[in-house]
């Protein structure tokens, strides 16, 4: 067994039943793939939370934020054959690809790292003509006192990667799109090297190519060039259909260490690893044959969409590695892993 994840004995931590809706009249159908981050002493959660209206009888309808701000419903009859509902995740009308849900990010705290509380942070909502389908997945690196933020803008425009910074959780900056479509999963060094930031972002190629962990470098965090690919899909293993990078790396004395989600053709989405070259990240030194971590208990295979573990977030604290995820992207849940034993899965 592959799986070296010692999940959390109180998993699931967070429920969509457990956070107030955004707005009145809407559901929080899912929670999903937190950003994490010390703040103020305690362990903070940036939450996806996706909502949508109460589904009704024989309709389905979904929220969208127009360019000006303003929230639509959507809604559509399950028997109009223009209606393509086959992915819970992405519906299609007339040609045209929508979100079954609206995104947008949450922030909860917690003292222990189990127990966690909306503590009267804003929500951050997608805003503009780049996020009316909502913002997801967010990365958080600390550089300094400050705070990143990359995730992932949606809207009929396309899915591309965008960048906020703050301090405090109170005032956050927009910095607009730093990865054009089709690209997310990125994460953003928490050290420069050698002068440079670094990020891993994942386009994806629909023709030659695929969707691949690359790695790009900036002066200033907001220009981003050198780019080059790191890690391609593999045929025939977990991760033979996509890969994307989870959070910052993690420096070790072997390298730096960065956990990623890898899925197969049938949408199965497991954890492995890479280790990177500290002084030049893009040299790859090791990667996981087989998964660290499977969807194997009951809440990582059923749920919104099943057979899913998704990271974007975790904490270090000597060997620790404290890793948040998103389940069957349904539900937040907690597992421990030892860095070394995970190093020493790697060849
Ligand atoms: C997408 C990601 C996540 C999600 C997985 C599994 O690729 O962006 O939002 O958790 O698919 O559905």
């Amino acid at each position: 067994m592959a799986d070296l994840a010692k999940r959390f004995p109180q998993n699931p931590i967070l429920k969509p039943a457990d956070v107030r809706p955004s707005i009145p009249g809407m559901k929080v159908e899912c929670l999903l793939n937190p950003g994490v981050f010390r703040h103020r002493g305690n362990t903070c959660l940036l939450l996806r939370v996706a909502e949508r209206p109460e589904q009704k009888e024989g309709k389905t309808s979904f929220p969208i934020f127009t360019e000006s701000g303003q929230l639509k419903i959507m809604e559509f009859d399950n028997a109009d054959p223009k209606l393509d509902r086959s992915d819970p995740r992405v519906f299609r009308y007339n040609g045209e690809a929508y979100l079954s849900t609206l995104s947008h990010l949450r922030l909860v705290e917690s003292g222990d790292g189990v127990k966690f509380r909306e503590n009267g942070f804003p929500p951050i909502f997608g805003q503009g003509e780049l996020e009316t389908y909502g913002i997801e997945d967010c990365r958080v690196t600390q550089i300094g006192n400050a705070y990143y933020l990359t995730f992932t803008e949606v809207s009929a425009n396309g899915v591309g990667v965008g960048l906020r910074s703050t301090e405090d959780w109170h005032r956050i900056e927009s910095h607009g799109m730093i990865f054009p479509p089709h690209n997310k999963d990125c994460a953003i060094f928490s050290e420069m090297i050698g002068g440079k930031y670094y990020a891993l972002h994942r386009p994806s190629s629909p023709e030659i190519g695929g969707n691949y962990i690359w790695l790009a470098e900036s002066p200033d965090l907001k220009h981003w060039g050198g780019h080059r690919c790191l890690a391609r899909s593999r045929p025939d293993l977990w991760d033979s259909a996509r890969v994307g990078a989870g959070a910052a790396p993690i420096r070790t004395d072997a390298g730096w260490l960065e956990i990623y989600h890898g899925a197969d053709s049938q949408n199965r989405y497991c954890l492995g690893a890479l280790l990177l070259d500290l002084n030049c990240p893009w040299k790859v030194l090791a990667r996981s044959r087989e998964p660290i971590m499977e969807p194997v208990a009951e809440y990582e295979r059923n749920g919104f969409f099943g057979k899913v573990v998704f990271t974007n977030g975790h904490l270090v604290d000597g060997d620790t590695l404290t890793l948040y995820y998103g389940a069957s992207d349904s539900v937040i849940c907690g597992a421990r892993f030892s860095i070394r034993e995970v190093l020493a899965t790697l060849r």
